[in-house]
């Protein structure tokens, strides 16, 4: 106790040499605070840190004062949005409502771990998975990009290959792609159709799993609803560019069965919509030429050209964002090159593709159809094929119908009338053929602008009286190959009102 007392006053001295008497207080730019502190509003680091801390102050109060915790919806509102409406009568697609129970027998053999690794990180990683996992008891698969190699008895969950996912689209720089991967183990797991499953635990490969902690948690929740357990991530940066309201892979999450069942379904399609493409710096008459022929696929568009965005909504909807880059050109400061070297007809849009361009927006449309991989935008009914062509012939009569009762007396509707009896013609969908096809893309970009033209400068809605092009405006709309190429409306009707010349009354 003496040396400890002895060893206390030694500290107490070193503080008390250490003690500098207080400065001078410095007037007006000082802050008037009760104790030594020399903050000055002059000084740009002060300035700095002030400014950092009021941003973080605002944004962690948002967040606090924002955060409602409204009641879970239920299972059935949550179908209600997730699942496509479901006319089919088979039994083993209906989900049960059961009443809710306070605990659940699940146990560690009712879970299946989905880890995401890759086969680089391999060798050091399958070190923090030896920590927790239970060869015989856990249940669980590794997805890894690549085959790695493996020895026998080594105490680890089976190994598989994810699925290639070059077919997705993705655009984020600051990301990597290996992501889409990694978000589809959940799914891929699911699709094992492994027997007795009530939770998918999904973990990066070097998360650490308690994993009776794991059953006791999980067992709280009812495993035959809609639940996502899981917990923000220890990264603030993380939960700043996401959300807070999201559980991540480092510390792992749990899918109930049915809800696993049901983004299994939509996963997919969801990573195909969702994907907003970054779209390059438009050139003009200052910028570099792309190299030409050099073996990557180029469409030349204008951002506001209907003409282009035929040829733009069709190679979205083919899936070709990775294949076709885009090069946007500003059309009224076009850079020279493009009629010197490009394509001398000096309009948008064309393709630089296999050594060649082509042009002409409705020529384009086949070529994309008939020369890349994707859906297709003619259906082989030859009916449909021979109504193409007559709906593809019709376009230009379509437009210049348009543009004269724009600028005159003409009958408004009439252009309108001919595509609502064309809708009508197949009734196996609400477009032009029935389902989706370059018909519709030739019409849309056109409608797109005429629709609010019309309405502005003729006070007509071209919708009203016309319940099958309603529809197709409708459906189209949902069309996420369409959305992403579909720019500033209030833009692109100055931009027609100029060209045609007409304005409103
Ligand atoms: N018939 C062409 C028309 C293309 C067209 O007229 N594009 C306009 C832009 S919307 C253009 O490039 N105009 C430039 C010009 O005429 O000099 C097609 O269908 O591709």
């Amino acid at each position: 106790m003496g040396g400890q007392s002895e060893d206390y006053d030694r500290k107490i001295t070193m503080w008390e040499q250490n003690i500098v008497p207080p400065r001078p207080q410095q007037r007006s730019t000082s802050f008037p605070f009760p104790f030594p502190l020399n903050i000055s509003l002059r000084n740009p680091i002060t300035l700095f840190f002030i400014i950092i801390s009021i941003f973080y102050i605002v944004y962690s109060s948002n967040f606090l004062l924002n955060n409602e915790y409204k009641d879970c919806p239920t299972t059935e509102e949550y179908l209600s949005d997730l699942l496509p409406i479901n006319n089919s009568s088979k039994e083993e697609e209906k989900v049960e409502f059961l009443p809710a129970r306070s605990r659940f027998d699940t146990g560690l053999k009712h879970i299946v771990f989905c880890i995401a690794g890759s086969s680089n990180l391999w060798e050091q990683r399958k070190n923090y998975i030896k920590i927790w996992w239970r060869p015989r008891v856990t249940r669980g698969i590794v997805w890894l990009d690549m085959p790695v190699k493996t020895r026998k008895n080594e105490g680890l969950p089976e190994i598989r290959i994810s699925a290639n996912t070059s077919k997705f689209p993705y655009t984020n720089q600051q990301g990597i792609r290996s992501a889409l991967r990694i978000s589809r183990v959940v799914c891929e797991t699911v699709r094992l159709g492994m027997k007795d499953v009530r939770w998918f635990v999904m973990g990066d490969d070097d998360t650490v799993f308690m994993v009776d902690n794991v059953a006791r948690v999980l067992s709280k929740y009812d495993h035959r609803q809609f639940y996502y357990v899981g917990s923000s991530s220890e990264s603030h940066l993380q939960n700043i560019f996401f959300s807070y309201a999201m559980a991540y892979g480092g510390g792992g999450f749990a899918i109930s069965y049915p809800l696993a069942k049901a983004l299994e379904k939509i996963q997919d399609r969801c990573m195909n919509r969702i994907v907003q493409e970054v779209i390059p710096p438009v050139l003009d008459s200052t910028s570099d030429q792309p190299p030409l022929f050099d073996g990557t696929t180029r469409l030349y568009i204008s951002l506001i050209c209907p003409y282009a965005q035929r040829a733009w909504i069709a190679r979205n909807y083919k899936g070709l964002q990775d294949k076709i880059k885009l090069v946007p050109l500003d059309l009224s400061n076009r850079p020279a090159w493009y009629k010197e070297k490009v394509y001398p007809p000096n309009k948008v849009p064309s393709l630089e593709h296999n050594g060649k361009i082509i042009g002409e927006s409705l020529d384009l449309l086949k070529y994309l159809d008939s020369s890349f991989e994707g859906p297709s935008l003619l259906p082989d009914d030859p009916a449909k094929r021979e109504f193409a062509e007559e709906l593809l012939l019709y376009t230009d009569t379509f437009g210049r119908g348009v543009i004269v009762s724009l600028k005159g007396d003409t009958d408004v509707g009439a252009p309108y009338d001919h595509l609502e009896t064309a809708l009508s013609k197949f009734d196996d969908g609400p477009f032009f053929l029935g389902q989706f096809s370059l018909v519709d893309i030739a019409y849309a970009p056109f409608i797109e602008r005429y629709h609010p033209l019309t309405l502005d400068v003729k006070k007509y809605d071209i919708t009203t009286g016309r319940p099958k092009l309603t529809a197709w405006i409708e459906e189209l709309n949902k069309i996420e190959a369409y959305q992403q190429t579909k720019r500033d409306l209030a833009e692109l009707i100055a931009i027609q009102k100029n060209h045609l010349g007409v304005v409103t009354p």
